[in-house]
């Protein structure tokens, strides 16, 4: 463990992509103190709002604590089982299925948030042993155009820019991204590179109107899905202005003719972007004029029908313009969870092998087969996320294993991923917590380890590859994954393979097969300067940028392609022609306006940890839904009014959000809320499952919608030390508060007829109660131990002002002498 003498431990944060360094202390109390890694050169010991809070999320609330069989999926009867058990079962029902019907009839959806070292073992299961290759990741949903994107360019998945480089460029240009939600701490270094050099310059470009924009010269509030004809447009400026880097292009690229003949042919980029075309020179010109130019990227380009497109368009112009490959230069697709990037190394897409080689190279092929001592390496590629979920459907998937990710809440179209769950035979989901939506579809349920106690690496948007070390112990018999894929390896007869004894073991052999195979075909990931780790070594890695040829023990910031070599047959960066079409699923009579969907500031996903936080819940406390005020006239919709947004494939409630941040045209909600947090308010509920042709990814970004305002007529507040069952309510939300929750009820009931079904909902109030009747309204407050137990409160209309002092009253302890003052004030607050 790398510890210094106060007890800090060196580990990474949980979350994002920047993959900040974090020390952590465990204090005598069972708490976790937290503070920004001044070493770490991702952060330099800034964290943001989610890292600083990292020690709140350690509670074992709601923890999954025991490998679980539920008899039926409803989840009526469920049995403990032992891990042997649990591990055979997996291991026989797997044999079975692969037996009857190949091994084509299993597979496995991972996720961006497994360790490499997990990541690894659970490819090589599927992949090598099982022989089939239908393992994909949540990365699908994330990363997936961007790999495209830079094969088709680079001919490798190379993210060639450093975090250095966005602090020594001139000009940063941020294309559907949110940098200053979504990756805090890279856009603080970019605010102060801007501070310190005022002539930088920063262009957004989103349909919102994002917190990302604060520091921006420039922000195009491009129409969405036009991103193509916007930098098509900029290749022709370039060409036309003499900004082209000619022998930058005959020397080091191929296909340049063909993509500009492409984007002049192209459409107007004004009238398809829908931005002024003062605007559009503007951005033109500050791009084809810098020295320097780094591009970030991100869902807004990735998440798309035409995502593929997208990046190359972006990939195009810094080709021409040579602004790759040196200092302060090039495209920069920032990675999303904490090991998107382990994820495409390992290669636990569907259609890559380890290692960054490839299903069409024999040669590789073999040398995995020959690494591995197997003859079962898959030989084709496998079933893409969506692909995956729908062969389910249709009954050609006999066994499948969920690990670390939230399908039924983040894959498009909730409603068929939960057929295929149901018609899938044998579900497996391996996750720290016991209730999320896909946990309610398994059979099987497989307790890991979650941030804190599992250790192995992660690799950043950089290619940092950081350790994440165990600072706590588990709660009840949870395992990491890489153990629990391995154990059931090994009960479906593969003991030779996956006898790792400890993660430094995966890695090290993750590391050699990394280092094969460079003499006869170069590639960019080698780490043949981590084969020679011993335990020790393991223990005290220090962060490592890839490639790396030998141990760093200096701060590398390494900037790739610098010799303008590329890893296509001819050595050469290539062009790749791209037209500018209009986004899938277009708008009409019905559903007239565009749902754009993404991330708050401070929750995670599907709030599986940040939901555990009560200062993060604090900055968006309900489900929301983003509208222009004008719109909001339009469909008579108030600020802060519940409103049902309906699409072709369902409907969901949230709370109207005026604001001027979304087009008229465009609404935006967050993927955050779900079954388990709030009443019906996930945006996947009406997303269709449009995908990018070549990458698989969804369309996350454009679905037609509708809105219509919902009228209600009484409000109910509760307040709970327990998880409380609302289901019963039209609307309900839940917001962590500490050391209970807060749920929100809103119903078109009379005020009278509430009261009913919220005293059934709270049924389990124990304590000394104090209520408070009248016509139209009900108080309630039990006090047991000196606290409050429940608070109630049903009214009209939820006033926030008096949610707050609900919130403040929950939280005090009371004596014999306060405790009456306190269960009359909460019961006549607002009883009129
Ligand atoms: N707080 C927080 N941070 C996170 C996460 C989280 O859950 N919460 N998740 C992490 C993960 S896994 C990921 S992938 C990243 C995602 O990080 P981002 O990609 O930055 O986040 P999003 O909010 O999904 O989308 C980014 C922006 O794309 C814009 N956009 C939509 N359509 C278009 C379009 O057609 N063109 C352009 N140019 N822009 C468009 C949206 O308006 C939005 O502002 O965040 C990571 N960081
Ligand atoms: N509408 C819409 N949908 C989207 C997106 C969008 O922008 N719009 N974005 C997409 C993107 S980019 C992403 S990345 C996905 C994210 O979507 P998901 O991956 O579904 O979301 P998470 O909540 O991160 O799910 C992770 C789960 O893994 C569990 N977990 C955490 N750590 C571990 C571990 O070490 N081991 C195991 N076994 N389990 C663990 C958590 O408890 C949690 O239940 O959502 C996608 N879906
Ligand atoms: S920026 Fe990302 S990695 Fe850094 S502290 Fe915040 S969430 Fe964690
Ligand atoms: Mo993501």
């Amino acid at each position: 463990m790398n510890t210094n003498n106060e007890g800090w431990i060196k580990t990474t944060c949980a979350y994002c992509g920047v993959g900040c360094g974090v020390e952590a202390r465990p204090m005598s109390s069972g708490k976790l103190e937290v503070r920004g890694d001044q070493e770490h050169p991702s952060n330099f010991g800034k964290l943001c709002t989610k890292g600083i809070a990292l020690g709140d999320t350690v509670i074992h609330d709601g923890r999954l604590l025991h490998p679980t069989f539920r008899e039926n999926r409803q989840g009526e009867q469920t049995k403990s089982l032992a891990w042997d058990d649990a591990v055979e079962l997996v291991a026989d029902k797997f044999n079975q299925a692969i037996n009857e019907y190949g091994p084509d009839s299993v597979a496995f959806y991972v996720s961006g948030q497994l360790l490499t070292e997990d990541y690894y073992v659970a490819n090589k299961l599927m992949k090598g042993f099982i022989g089939s290759s239908n393992i994909d990741s949540n990365s699908r949903l994330c990363m997936a155009s961007s790999v495209v994107g830079h094969k088709r360019a680079f001919g490798t998945d190379t993210v060639p820019v450093s975090y250095q480089d966005i602090e020594q460029t001139d000009v940063v240009v941020i294309v559907g991204s949110n940098l200053a939600w979504c990756h805090p701490v890279l856009f603080q270094r970019l605010r102060q590179a801007k501070q310190a050099n005022p002539a930088m310059k920063v262009v957004v470009i989103d349909p919102r109107e994002t917190e990302t924009c604060s520091i921006a010269d420039l922000h195009l509030g491009v129409k969405s899905g036009s991103d193509v004809a916007l930098f098509n447009g900029l290749l022709s400026y370039l060409d036309e202005n003499g900004h082209v880097d000619h022998t930058f292009v005959s020397q080091h690229t191929q296909g340049f003719d063909k993509a500009l003949k492409q984007s002049t042919l192209e459409s107007n980029a004004e009238i398809e972007t829908g931005v002024d075309n003062q605007d559009l020179i503007d951005f033109y010109q500050t791009f084809a004029g810098a020295n320097k130019v780094v591009t970030i990227y991100s869902q807004g380009v990735n998440q798309s029908s035409q995502g593929c497109d997208k990046v190359n368009s972006i990939i195009n112009c810094h080709l021409a313009t040579g602004q790759i490959g040196n200092v302060g230069s090039g495209p920069f697709s920032v990675t999303g969870q904490p090991n998107a990037m382990g994820g495409r190394e390992v290669g636990a897409l569907a259609n890559t092998l380890a290692a960054h080689m490839e299903f069409d190279d024999p040669t590789q092929h073999q040398m995995i087969s020959d690494f591995w001592q197997t003859d079962s390496l898959a030989k084709k590629a496998g079933l893409k996320a969506i692909d995956m979920f729908d062969a389910m459907k249709e009954g050609k998937i006999k066994a499948v294993w969920i690990m670390g990710t939230n399908p039924m809440v983040s894959l498009p179209d909730s409603d068929k991923i939960k057929a295929a769950l149901e018609t899938c035979p044998f579900v497996v989901v391996s996750d720290c917590i016991e209730d999320t939506e896909t946990t309610r579809m398994a059979d099987l349920l497989l307790p890991a380890q979650g941030w804190s106690e599992k250790s192995g690496t992660v690799t950043n948007s950089e290619r940092r590859i950081s350790r994440q070390r165990r600072l706590l112990p588990s709660p009840g018999s949870a395992k990491p994954d890489w153990w629990i894929v391995s154990e059931v390896a090994k009960n479906m007869g593969f003991e030779d393979s996956f006898s790792y004894r400890h993660e430094g073991e995966v890695f090290s052999e993750y590391a050699q097969l990394t280092a094969l195979g460079h003499e006869e075909k170069p590639r960019d990931l080698n780490l043949i300067g981590l084969t020679q780790l011993d335990d020790l070594g393991y223990s005290r890695l220090t962060p490592q940028q890839w490639p790396v040829l030998e141990l760093q023990s200096e701060l590398v910031h390494r900037s790739l392609f610098s010799d303008y070599r590329f890893y296509t047959t001819s050595g050469k960066a290539q062009f790749i022609a791209v037209q500018h079409a209009k986004p899938l699923g277009e708008t009409d009579k019905s559903y007239p306006l565009v749902l754009n969907s993404g991330r708050t500031r401070d929750h995670w996903h599907t709030m599986s940890r940040t939901g555990l936080s009560a200062r993060l819940a604090s900055h968006a406390s309900e489900p929301y839904v983003q509208i222009h005020p004008i719109t909001a006239q339009t469909y008579d919709i108030l600020d802060g009014q519940l409103v049902e947004v309906t699409s072709q494939i369902g409907k969901v409630i949230a709370r109207a959000t005026t604001t001027k941040e979304v087009s008229e045209d465009q609404l935006f909600m967050p993927i955050h809320w779900n079954a388990v947090t709030a009443k019906q308010s996930k945006p996947c509920e009406l997303i269709l499952p449009i995908s990018d042709g070549l990458s698989g990814q969804p369309e996350f970004k454009h679905t037609p919608v509708n809105i219509s305002p919902l009228s209600m007529s009484s409000s109910a507040v509760l307040l709970s030390r327990v998880i409380l069952n609302c289901d019963l309510f039209e609307y309900w939300s839940r917001q962590k508060i500490e050391d209970g929750y807060l749920y929100r009820i809103e119903s078109s009931l009379g005020q009278k007829e509430l009261i009913k079904p919220v005293q059934t909902s709270v049924e389990r109030l124990s304590g000394e109660v104090m209520e408070t009747t009248g016509a139209n309204f009900y108080r309630a407050v039990n006090l047991f131990d000196h606290r409050c137990q429940q608070i109630v409160w049903v009214g009209e209309k939820i006033d926030e002002s008096h949610v707050a002092q609900l919130i403040e009253q929950f939280s005090q302890t009371y004596d014999e002498k306060t405790k009456f003052d306190a269960m009359r004030i909460s019961s006549e607050q607002n009883a009129a």
